[in-house]
């Protein structure tokens, strides 16, 4: 190992070291940061299941059962994220989910397990567990993710059921919608709804296991009367969600475009990787949304959520209104995140 190479080793061991080695390498010193092996550690014992929305508590439950059977993050995230899939009353994943501007209801969803191996589908219609076919997608194929009809035919192929995502309520609700609106693209058509911008969906759920692993999956039926087609932030690696084992995972809710535009999962990922906490991390990509367009930012919703390696948890968004689901051996709560407009 270069002299160079061993000094910035040994000074990331020091407090302060994190620091000294990037003004090192600011400095053009030509040597790729080794920072998360060293500056992390693995530990054991710190299972933890985090999860956008209050909805994500009952999903956190389930999570936390299949980790507590000593099964991997990715397991316990994929069976948590099914329970608000399957449930007709959340208007904003899976089943009941709201449809496109022509009613049909398309899911998007992805997954990420500890190896950096990861799977999606997008725009994929009449199947109610969109993260399980994501799943297959990272585990049988060479692919990372299949949209619309490939999609539907994938997961045929491999046992899912076909059935009708579209319940009577979101039906009934879409006619309503198409008496009054224009038939236009209109960003962020939520904010009409029922709570108003502050009333975004989705879930994104990362998860720590035993082992000091970790895993996400994110799925969402996306923004209601969207054009059909339209694809959001959820389905995509980097975007809606990204784990990095080494340092930490993040997820996001919200008006999509927003949050693809900066990629912001993955930011937030390597600003922890810098040594931000992760609400921190969190407040730095929300900021970062604002600086490109602070007056409609204030009319926007988004919010990230994300957990490092030390099983230390932290969400920012945009708009007040943003909870998140905590599950760890001694809790089982919900918080709510702080916001740029509204404290
Ligand atoms: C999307 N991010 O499709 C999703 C929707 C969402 O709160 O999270 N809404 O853009």
């Amino acid at each position: 190992m270069s002299d160079r190479r061993q000094f910035l080793k040994q000074s990331l061991l020091t407090t302060g070291g994190l620091a000294a080695a990037s003004s090192l390498l600011a400095k053009g010193a030509g040597v790729q940061p080794a920072v998360p092996e060293v500056a992390y550690k693995q530990l054991r014992n710190q299972q933890v299941v985090v999860s956008t929305w209050d909805f994500g508590q009952e999903a956190n439950e389930a999570a936390w059962h299949v980790l507590q059977q000593g099964a991997r993050a990715v397991d316990a995230v994929e069976a948590g994220v099914r329970v608000p899939e399957a449930d007709p009353e959340n208007q904003t994943v899976g089943y009941g989910g709201r449809p496109d501007r022509d009613g049909r209801v398309t899911l998007d969803a992805c997954i990420m397990d500890e190896h950096y191996r990861c799977g999606a589908v997008a725009g994929m219609e009449h199947i109610m567990h969109a993260i399980s076919v994501a799943r297959q997608v990272m585990e049988k194929t060479p692919h990372v993710m299949l949209v619309g009809d490939g999609a539907l035919q994938f997961a045929l192929a491999n046992g899912f059921t076909k059935q009708r995502l579209l319940t009577a309520k979101s039906e009934a609700e879409w006619k309503e919608w198409l008496n009054t609106s224009e038939y236009k693209p209109q960003r962020n058509v939520e904010n009409m709804l029922p709570g108003g911008k502050y009333n975004h969906d989705t879930i994104g759920m990362l998860a720590m296991d035993a082992k000091g692993n970790m895993g996400g999956a994110c799925t969402t039926s996306g923004m209601a009367y969207k054009l059909h087609g339209r694809v959001g932030d959820s389905p995509i690696i980097g975007a809606g969600l990204y784990v990095d084992n080494e340092v930490g995972a993040a997820t996001s809710s919200g008006v999509g475009e927003e949050v693809i535009r900066i990629v912001g999962s993955h930011l937030v990922v390597e600003l922890m990787r810098m040594g931000l906490q992760p609400e921190e991390a969190c407040r730095k990509a929300v900021e970062r949304i604002a600086r490109r367009n602070p007056e409609f930012a204030k009319e926007t919703q988004v919010g990230f959520l994300a957990l490092n390696k030390h099983g230390e948890y932290g969400a920012f968004a945009l708009q007040q209104g943003f909870s998140f689901a905590v599950r760890t051996h001694t809790t089982n709560e919900i918080h709510q995140a702080k916001s740029l407009f509204g404290g």
